[in-house]
């Protein structure tokens, strides 16, 4: 995309395209697109399935609106990995919950939301009905790039549509288990009606985090600090004693549901990023680069 409009350009031979992320802003020649511009930031997480690769969701994000309907597909664990995503990557999250035409109790989807961060904005909308331009109004406009992300038939493409004045396609849901049908196969980067860019993302089964450590540390900051003041270092708040994390739960000021969330977020990046890091070692190896050293 340039000023003039969309302009389709082709890798200079040293530019592998590998390394371009959707949302990347790059600098070019005429027709030839020379070299990637430094990122603000980069919203990544391990690839799907049973592989140890990394993918890279988008790149230069200012926002991420995280969609969830208001129906069986809302799941609080889900939505904590998003936002572990989010804070990884230095980008605002905001949890847009559609369907609020269909819930009996929408206000209920919001309590569940916002309980998962201190001061998480949190939008309720009809996508098909309300001013979607209006409800998410601080995030967009001139300069912002955002992203939408979520499982399939939440209303990612809907919501798109509406801010982007597009037609791109929208697909109902199944009716037994509110389920999407993967309308959006591919991530794409739309100029917004009033100014800035949007990118849609075809919907996500599963979100694993890897190199996320920091992202965590930052999401649950609340325990992080808590964990400090633990009388052991090394304390796995299973017990010991003088642990700071399990008094806050004895207290009632801590949800013992929240630390295991946290524990298990923890263990998964350890081993995905130890796993990653392993056949990153053995593909330098084989290319004839030095192993690292234990
Ligand atoms: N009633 C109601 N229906 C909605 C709302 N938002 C979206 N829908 C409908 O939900 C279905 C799925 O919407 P999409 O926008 O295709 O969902 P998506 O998240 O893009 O799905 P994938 O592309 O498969 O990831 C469509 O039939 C939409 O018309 C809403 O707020 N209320
Ligand atoms: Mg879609």
């Amino acid at each position: 995309m340039a000023e003039a409009g969309a302009v389709e350009l082709v890798p200079a031979s040293t530019l592998s395209t590998s390394t371009v992320a959707v949302g990347d802003w790059v600098e070019a020649r005429g027709r030839v697109a020379l070299r990637v511009l430094e990122r603000t930031s980069l919203v990544s997480r391990k690839a799907a399935g049973s592989s140890v690769a990394r993918q890279v969701i988008a790149a230069n994000l200012d926002a991420l609106f995280i969609v969830s309907s208001c129906n069986a597909d809302f799941n609080a664990g889900r939505m904590e990995r998003f936002l572990v995503l989010a804070a990884s990557a230095g980008v605002e999250p905001v949890v847009v919950l559609t369907k609020a035409d269909t819930a009996a109790d929408p206000q209920a989807f919001v309590r569940q939301a916002q309980v998962l961060k201190k001061g998480l904005p949190v939008v309720l909308m009809d996508a098909k009905r309300d001013d979607v331009r209006m409800a998410l109004g601080p995030w967009i406009g001139p300069g912002q790039t955002v992203a939408l992300l979520g499982s399939s038939g939440v209303g990612k493409t809907t919501i798109a549509n509406a801010l982007t004045g597009g037609a791109a396609a929208v697909q109902d849901i199944r009716d037994d288990d509110a389920k999407g049908r993967h309308t959006t196969t591919g991530r794409y980067l739309v100029a917004m009606s009033g100014g800035g860019w949007l990118i849609d993302t075809p919907g996500m089964r599963e979100v694993q985090l890897t190199d996320a450590y920091d992202g965590i540390g930052l999401f649950f900051d609340d325990l992080t600090q808590l964990s400090l003041t633990c009388k052991f270092r090394n304390c796995r708040h299973d017990g010991e004693p003088g642990c700071a994390i399990q008094a806050a739960i004895a207290s009632g000021d801590l949800d013992r549901a929240r630390l295991v969330r946290w524990q298990k977020l923890l263990s998964e990046d350890d081993t995905n990023t130890a796993t990653m890091e392993t056949s990153a070692a053995r593909a330098a190896g084989r290319r004839g680069f030095p192993k690292k050293k234990k």
